[in-house]
């Protein structure tokens, strides 16, 4: 009889820790970006069918192509922001990322609120770790306009911008969405709406598109031997935890305002392009998902989740197996870096700064690199409050001058962090005069001259929205700011 009941056991262990992991199994929408794929092989909508259901291996998946290329996937049943998931995590997006080879997609999720089955709700945007950083476009979108060939697809944004998604021959097929494949893409042109992150691809000895922080899809790679359902810690950027991939928590949900929203479970996923980047030979930047799973609550994995968020100069292929970040004697860099704290900003933001070789590079106490000879220098980042979170950066000091590969995303003023809770600087403000006001249009704050790279400490002021305007070379710019 005892034999009996524990053989009972036995049987139900098992079947526990085979209990099957969930994925994402519906398909509701799959529209491309013109790209190198779209319309061939994995850039097809029986591509995108084809990852209902498993994670990443089988070599199943689909391409998003150029900027804003999205597809909405959904479950089985609701995906929920359990607080017992490892490091606040709920799901996992798997692409096809190596090292090199990060195409970043933002996440974007949505619940059923009208209960009816369909995507048709109100979507939010989970805030990646470039989400903090003043180079990220919002209210962005982009018109592709069909070439009605094998040639270039022209865009433009609505920023006054214009481009092409470059014709890659080796692949030879059109690069704008057929009608035989997608009926409800317009044959004229047509119009993508979102984020746009500031690409962080470079071309050297050969072409790097370097990897994200965290909250990117395609961004990570995976551990084909973990369960899909064990997830990465995301905030440890260089420690491959559970199955990798990009994990994602729904905490991490703003509305159209940039302001958080709790969302208690999620019952659709949107991945889209996040930047917008050609890349010579390898073609554009255009993510591949492969599948999501969902995360498997368990309290007892625990880890860190602080992490320095930033900037980098850009990794540059110094040679075929080497990439390196490198900057140039005589110029300047400056770092922009946040302590995010379960991906919201942390109220304490002190960083100290500090150069192993000050003979080769310098760094402000403020995060301004100055290249001073060639050679190789690790500048170290690191949290006053807890001097463990830290970030290095080792950086290759040479002759030469920077060159953006993308300089779309250089806005000329901006105010950053935006929101903000404790405090902004103004990117782009020298020896400005700087004046904020509220709604009512009460002057809150002024400051005569505000030097490059100060901050402006946001303590005295309430939550909501204020207006600022920067004076500069007779120029005046009116800038709006969402306090916390
Ligand atoms: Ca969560
Ligand atoms: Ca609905
Ligand atoms: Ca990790
Ligand atoms: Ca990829």
């Amino acid at each position: 009889m005892r034999i009996h009941y524990l053989a009972i056991l036995c049987f139900c262990t098992l079947l526990s820790t085979n209990a099957q992991v969930r994925y994402a199994t519906k398909l509701f929408e799959y529209t491309p970006a013109p790209g190198q794929f779209i319309n061939k092989s994995p850039g097809l909508p029986a591509n995108a069918q084809s990852i209902l259901g498993q994670a990443a291996g089988s070599g199943k998946m689909v391409s998003l192509g150029f900027w804003g290329g999205y597809i909405v996937l959904g479950f089985d049943a609701p995906v929920k922001n359990d607080p017992d998931n490892p490091y606040g995590v709920d799901f996992t997006v798997f692409g096809n990322p190596f090292s090199g080879s990060s195409e970043p997609g933002i996440v974007q999720v949505m619940k059923d609120e009208n209960g009816n089955g369909q995507p048709d709700d109100t979507w939010y945007e989970l805030r990646g770790s470039n989400h903090f950083l003043s180079s990220t476009l919002r209210n962005y979108s982009m018109t592709y306009q069909n070439p009605h060939g094998t040639e270039d697809v022209p865009w433009i944004d609505n920023k006054g911008n214009n481009g092409v998604v470059e014709f890659v021959a080796y692949h030879g097929q059109e690069h704008y969405p057929m009608a035989v494949n997608f009926p409800d893409v317009d044959q004229d042109e047509y119009t993508l709406q979102g984020t746009r992150l500031k690409s962080k691809t470079a071309q050297g000895m050969v072409w790097v598109n370097d990897g994200f922080d965290y909250g990117y899809a395609d961004n990570k790679i995976i551990n084909r031997r973990a369960s899909k359902d064990i997830p990465d810690n995301p905030y440890t950027l260089d420690v491959l935890e559970g199955c990798g991939g990009d994990a994602f928590d729904i905490s991490w949900a703003v509305d159209a305002d940039q302001q958080e929203i709790y969302l208690d479970q999620v019952d659709f996923v949107k991945v889209y392009t996040g930047v917008a980047q050609n890349a010579g030979a390898i073609g554009e930047n255009s993510p591949e998902i492969s599948g999501v799973a969902v995360v498997k609550p368990d309290p007892s994995i625990n880890g860190i989740t602080d992490v320095i968020v930033s900037n980098h100069p850009l990794n540059i292929g110094v040679n075929p197996y080497k990439a390196q970040s490198r900057w140039y004697k005589g110029h300047t860099f400056t770092f922009e870096s946040y302590v995010v704290s379960k991906g919201l900003l942390n109220t304490n933001q002190e960083l100290i700064w500090s150069s192993d070789h000050p003979s080769i590079a310098t760094i402000s106490s403020d995060g301004k690199l100055t290249g001073v000879s060639n050679g190789e220098v690790t500048i170290t980042c690191k949290w006053a409050l807890d001097p463990s979170i830290q970030r290095t950066f080792n950086i290759l000091i040479e002759e030469g001058v920077p060159t953006a590969i993308d300089n779309t995303n250089d806005v000329q003023l901006a105010v950053y962090p935006n929101p903000a809770s404790h405090f902004i600087r103004i990117k782009g403000a020298d020896n400005a005069r700087i004046v904020m006001y509220d709604m009512t249009g009460h002057q809150v704050m002024h400051r005569q001259v505000y030097k490059e790279n100060q901050k402006v400490d946001l303590s005295a002021l309430n939550s909501g929205l204020y207006i600022i305007q920067i004076e500069q070379l007779n120029v005046t710019k009116t800038l709006k700011l969402i306090k916390r």
